[in-house]
């Protein structure tokens, strides 16, 4: 068990929203979400939250310097056009400019989209033989589950953007559809920050400077209150990623004990695409988070490997996790209409 974490109390997040600077979309993208989880509810469509991509903390408030997390959007971008072909509604929190579902198989390649078009005698641009057919059926996804009003797309950069919005979405979510929503936690979430009252206001100056020394707090575990209020009922699915494989174990269990929320995908950076594991109780998991924290460490730890074959066919690691998670959410749906009906 990992017990390195300071503990979060109920103020913290309290006191970080009341000293970090809201972002200036904030009331547009509450609206948005309003108004996209009213038709999901209207519609009877499951919703799912993807959150994906890096969380940046600036060093300025005129931001020319910043910190970054990694990650490039794939594990979010691929997942929830997995959802959607699942009939899912998917709401994707996501790192401006990182990849984004059907536009990634055109943007972050080697020749992004010039790689599949060609300029025609008559003075035309079209996709070129070899990628027609692809390139329709993405299309054509993309096009349906806009017109379904099945995808919203809300962009962050910072770490105290993300948090908010996650705060903002997540509770519109979960007031309106309970536990037919998914929280899919993917976005990489800087553990530090440089807080409002530290930033330097303009670029930090070199000139004479021996070095710069950057002191930096930790960000309030977020899946403390979203288990908790913000996602209440749903099924909350984080990720861990790590670099050293002798901790991903450990680490899973110490977040089920710690948040008693339903599923760590734990992955390792180098092997991502190709290996996760699922550890914890998933759909079976009970409604009761302190019970579900107690049975952390019986928790399966289940790898998924992508078989190597199929990588060669350029299928994703994801079209297999996607439907392992709705399995789980159909088992987790049930318990918590059993659970209603017993009350
Ligand atoms: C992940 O572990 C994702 O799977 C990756 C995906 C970032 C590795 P790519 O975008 O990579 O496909 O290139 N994300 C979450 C890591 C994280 O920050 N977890 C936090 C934590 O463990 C918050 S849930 O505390």
């Amino acid at each position: 068990m990992d017990h390195a974490d300071p503990p979060t109390n109920d103020d913290e997040y309290t006191r970080f929203f009341a000293s970090e600077p809201a972002p200036a979309h904030l009331a547009s993208v509450a609206a948005q979400v309003e108004a996209f989880v009213a038709h999901q509810r209207v519609v009877g469509r499951r919703t799912v939250l993807v959150t994906s991509g890096g969380t940046t903390v600036p060093l300025e408030a005129n931001t020319v310097r910043f910190l970054d997390n990694f990650s490039a959007g794939t594990r979010g971008a691929t997942s929830a056009e997995h959802f959607l072909e699942a009939g899912y509604a998917v709401l994707f929190l996501h790192r401006q400019y990182s990849l984004r579902p059907f536009s990634r198989h055109y943007t972050h390649t080697k020749d992004s989209i010039f790689g599949v078009l060609e300029a025609t005698a008559e003075g035309q641009v079209q996709v070129n033989a070899e990628h027609a057919a692809f390139a329709h059926a993405v299309l054509t996804k993309h096009h349906a589950a806009m017109a379904r009003k099945a995808l919203l797309q809300i962009e962050f950069t910072t770490v105290v953007e993300y948090l908010y919005l996650l705060q903002a979405v997540a509770t519109r979510m979960a007031e309106s559809l309970g536990a037919n929503a998914i929280y899919y936690l993917a976005a990489a979430v800087s553990d530090f920050y440089l807080p409002r009252t530290r930033l330097a206001e303009h670029k930090i100056q070199s000139a004479g400077a021996k070095g710069l020394d950057v002191r930096l707090d930790p960000v309030p575990k977020f899946l403390v209150p979203l288990v908790r209020d913000w996602a209440a009922d749903g099924f909350v699915v984080s990720f861990k990623l790590e670099t050293d494989p002798a901790l991903l174990d450990s680490k899973s269990r110490a977040a089920l004990a710690r948040y008693g929320h339903q599923l760590v995908i734990a992955n390792q950076l180098s092997t991502r695409k190709r290996v996760v594991y699922l550890v914890g109780h998933g759909g079976d998991a009970v409604h009761d988070r302190a019970e579900n924290a107690a049975r952390a460490d019986s928790a399966p730890f289940r790898a998924l490997q992508l078989p190597a074959d199929l990588e060669a066919q350029g299928v994703d690691i994801e079209s297999l996790m996607v439907p392992e998670l709705v399995r789980m959410h159909d088992a987790w749906i049930a318990t918590a209409a059993t659970a209603k009906a017993a009350d």
